[in-house]
């Protein structure tokens, strides 16, 4: 069966209408060969003004549904994602080129969002705070901030927008959608079916989450617009760069969550078996092609040539090659850019001095795909491309002698998304997790830095754009919320002691 007609199974399996081609629309390639999947048409101008007007008007009706009941539409909506967890996973396999157990992966992250969104439609909860007047009170409220704009990058084409969706949904928002390019076909399918949840349910389908098709063009149109209130987005550092420049010129909120130069430090106590697990799982899982995919290894010179040794016998047996085939963990990689731009960086290092193990072209799946063996680079320093993401397998290794130079070395990048330290030392655990450790939005210890849970907030730091998704408070970017004055006497005291008779 090729794989353009394994996608319309999977939209009849799913119960879905298949996209039509269109002559001039965007053309999907699964990059397991190369080979088109679909064209699908692009959102004219005129059409994203429709969705976000029909957005706005949804907006108004959605917002006075109690709360408990819109987390019922994303309960009801995660069970049917739950119930087509294979066909949802297979999608995202041939879109992406993500192995089987990684695109299965992503659909549970969608449930796992969904459900932690269910329990907190009962909560969205508010402070009360001691007045200093007598018969007052203060309050804290939270109300829905109108339509929610979401870009979301291919790598993680569900989940993203799920994590946005699930939270947005339940405090009351409507959405607008700007997949990747790269990725529309799973956007199709998971906003498709979380309007046909809505419909089912006999909940008004239009301007809930509306999607829109197409590239730049199409973001900026959806971050330009006045109704638009955030703009959520997930993807390159330039691309933040620019939606956060535009929201804030506009006084709009975005929320941003960019890339990430992911480093690992491994002391002399760790046990270097589970280091070697983790390491492979964060920086070759994917094919390298995470924001959270791990970059940097920092390795404590007295355990450097034993960990080397380690993963190079471990890289160079990783089944490299269809996704879809039991028993592969590295896949290809999106496309020729990424290929592209990993062989600058390998020959960048190489230039430098750098000892490079593997990173070539593997042999499979014809001349329009690009799979790679994911590379090992050492240098006896961080410079160069390490200090750079590039997203594509490529694992930087340098040694440190003491442990403030590695949590230094680890900060020493632009970006501040992930960070991971392994040790049995419970001082270095606790320093790296500490103010003067790691300055990254995640900071773990004896795990790779890929791979979070959806109950903790995700994001980062410094160019990885600030923003928080997913679980913990992120919710609250989702809402506005009002402070509440209310006096319950029949005096009027003013604040500071103020007097101001009249
Ligand atoms: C991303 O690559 O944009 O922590 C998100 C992880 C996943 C999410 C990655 N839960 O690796």
């Amino acid at each position: 069966m090729s794989h353009s007609t394994d996608i319309q199974t999977l939209f009849k399996t799913l119960g879905l209408p298949c996209p039509p081609d269109s002559a001039h629309g965007i053309e999907v390639r699964t990059p397991i060969d190369g080979s088109p999947l679909a064209r699908l048409a692009v959102s004219t101008d005129a059409q994203v003004g429709e969705a976000i007007a029909r957005a706005q008007t949804r907006y108004l009706s959605w917002r006075e549904v109690p709360a408990p009941k819109r987390g019922d539409l994303v309960r009801v909506f995660g069970e049917a994602v739950r119930r087509h967890k294979e066909p949802l996973g297979r999608l995202i396999s041939l879109e992406t080129g993500k192995i089987v157990q990684e695109g299965l992966g992503e659909v549970q992250e969608v449930v796992d969002i969904c459900e932690f969104a269910v329990g907190l439609s009962r909560q969205l909860y508010g402070l009360s705070i001691a007045s200093e007047r007598a018969e007052h009170k203060l309050l804290e409220t939270w109300h829905p901030l109108g339509v929610v704009g979401v870009i979301s990058a291919f790598n993680f084409p569900m989940a993203v927008f799920a994590w946005n969706a699930a939270l947005a949904l339940v405090c009351g928002n409507t959405l607008v959608w700007k997949p990747s390019e790269k990725a529309p076909l799973s956007a199709v399918a998971l906003s498709g079916l979380l309007l046909q949840t809505a419909r089912a349910q006999g909940i008004e389908a239009d301007g809930l989450a509306e999607l829109l098709l197409g590239e730049r063009g199409v973001g900026e149109a959806l971050v330009s617009h006045a109704a638009v209130k955030l703009v959520s987005a997930t993807g390159s550092t330039a691309m933040g760069r620019a939606v956060g420049v535009a929201c804030a010129a506009q006084f709009k909120r975005s929320l941003l969550e960019l890339g990430g130069n992911n480093a690992a430090i491994v002391c002399p106590s760790a046990n270097l078996e589970l280091v070697v697990r983790g390491v492979a799982f964060s920086a070759a899982g994917t094919a390298g092609q995470r924001c959270t995919s791990l970059r940097r290894l920092i390795v404590h010179r007295s355990v450097h040539a034993a960990l080397v040794a380690a993963l190079v016998r471990v890289f160079e047996r990783l089944p490299v090659g269809d996704p879809l085939a039991v028993g592969t963990l590295v896949g290809p990689l999106i496309d020729e850019r990424a290929f592209d731009a990993m062989q600058r960086a390998l020959d960048a290092a190489r230039q430098a001095g750098a000892q490079v193990h593997f990173g070539a072209r593997e042999a499979v799946g014809g001349a329009a795909a690009f799979y790679v063996r994911p590379a090992i680079v050492e240098l006896a320093n961080q410079s160069g491309p390490m200090l750079q993401e590039t997203f594509a397998p490529i694992l930087y290794v340098v040694p440190y002698d003491d442990f403030d130079e590695a949590i230094a070395i680890n900060n020493a990048v632009s970006h501040g998304l992930s960070s991971a330290v392994f040790t049995q030392d419970l001082r270095e655990a606790e320093v790296f997790t500490s103010a003067r450790g790691s300055d990254c939005g995640i900071a773990n210890v004896n795990i790779g830095t890929s791979g979070a849970e959806i109950g903790g907030a995700f994001g980062g730091e410094k160019e990885t754009g600030g923003g928080r998704e997913s679980g913990s408070d992120a919710w609250k970017a989702y809402m506005r919320r009002a402070t509440n004055t209310i006096n319950y006497g029949n005096t009027l005291p003013l604040a500071q002691g103020i007097k101001f008779e009249i």
